[in-house]
């Protein structure tokens, strides 16, 4: 038999705990023929919630769930994990000061930081979905240095990469499969740039670029941008709730395409430590496009993309966004 890989998924309890786990244990993120050791934390007054969830987990009687086990300490969710689903973090809670959230978050993903320095395999890959993701992977990342390489931190942004695929193919009268190599720069947040310059559609057999294809500047850079970066707000008008179901599938989008590599000629978007690419400072968790070799299973961020002033600006303000959550983030993490 296959040996199992080790998969925790943080926050189990929680509503995109709840979609994300069936899919890695039913084989949609590794495969129909690697077995799976899940592992569920969450806070201790949800492990009655956790058990409900192991429990309708095994009543899927699934052929590639090895083992799944319930845990509400660090040191039995960490040890030995060869992929993490970083999702539990604090609640933005009424009245509660941005600066609030992410000083209590930050506490979390420092600790967890520490948890997998000390238990994981120094292979795992991590990503990290709770808010402020790119935030939270910056701190876990620096927390876990010297064990665990940073390049194996990654905070997701794939969800707004589907989002802007959905918004093309719509615009386009196309379907998913038609639409490639969209962008998000910068940080999960509203400073996120989605850029379409360097995405194409292939519409009745022909591919074009995706600013041919729709042939309509203004909607591109205006309308376009707008409902991508505010569409997880939206979704809480209409649901009364986040973005669950489709947060989950992004987060196994992004973790498969990670074990599996992307497809030729494709790029995805993923929020990683900068290596300095297009000026983005060292180490600042920002989403680039990257590839991803399936025999190293290593990203590389896209070179040679070039960018017009419109698209400057937009890179600038995110990024700045993130350097003053990281500043504010490291002054957390000493108070
Ligand atoms: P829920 O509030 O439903 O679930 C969060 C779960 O995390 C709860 O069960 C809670 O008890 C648990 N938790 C809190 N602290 C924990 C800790 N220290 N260790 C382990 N578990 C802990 O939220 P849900 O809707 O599932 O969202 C989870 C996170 O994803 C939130 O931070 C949310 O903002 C973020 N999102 C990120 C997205 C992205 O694209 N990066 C999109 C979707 C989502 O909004």
């Amino acid at each position: 038999m296959t040996a199992p890989l080790r998969v925790l998924v943080t926050g189990a309890a929680g509503q995109i705990g709840y979609s994300i786990v069936i899919r890695i244990a039913d084989g949609t993120v590794f495969g129909k023929e690697q077995p799976v050791e899940l592992v569920l934390l969450d806070i201790p007054q949800c492990s009655n919630i956790l058990e409900g969830v192991v429990f309708e987990l095994q009543d899927c009687a699934l052929p590639t769930l090895y083992s799944v086990q319930a845990v509400t300490d660090e040191k039995s969710a960490f040890t030995g994990v060869d992929y993490a689903f970083l999702v539990g973090a604090m609640p933005r809670r009424e009245g509660m000061e941005r600066k609030d959230l992410l000083a209590a978050n930050v506490k979390i993903f420092k600790s967890q930081g520490k948890a997998l320095a000390e238990y994981a395999k120094p292979t795992t890959k991590v990503i990290v979905v709770g808010n402020p993701a790119n935030t939270n992977a910056f701190i876990a990342a620096k927390y876990a240095a010297g064990k665990v390489p940073s390049k194996n931190f990654s905070a997701m942004t794939r969800l707004d990469h589907n989002r802007a695929l959905a918004q093309l193919a719509l615009k386009t009268g196309t379907t998913i499969g038609d639409v490639k190599n969209v962008i998000i720069w910068g940080n999960h947040s509203s400073t996120q740039f989605p850029d379409v310059t360097h995405a194409t559609v292939n519409k009745n057999g022909t591919e074009s670029a995706a600013y041919a294809a729709v042939a309509d500047d203004a909607f591109l850079q205006g309308p376009f941008i707008a409902t991508v970066q505010k569409r997880g707000g939206v979704i809480i008008e209409k649901r009364k709730l986040s973005s669950a179901m489709s947060a989950a599938k992004a987060a196994c989008d992004h973790i498969h395409d990670w074990h599996f590599g992307t497809k030729a000629g494709q790029f995805v978007s993923m929020a990683v430590p900068s290596d300095g690419s297009y000026g983005i400072p060292q180490g600042l968790v920002f989403s680039f496009p990257v590839t991803i070799d399936a025999a190293t299973r290593d990203w590389k961020i896209v070179q040679g993309l070039n960018f017009d002033d419109f698209a400057k600006g937009k890179i600038a303000a995110t990024q700045k966004e993130l350097e003053e959550e990281r500043d504010d983030a490291l002054k957390a993490c000493d108070d």
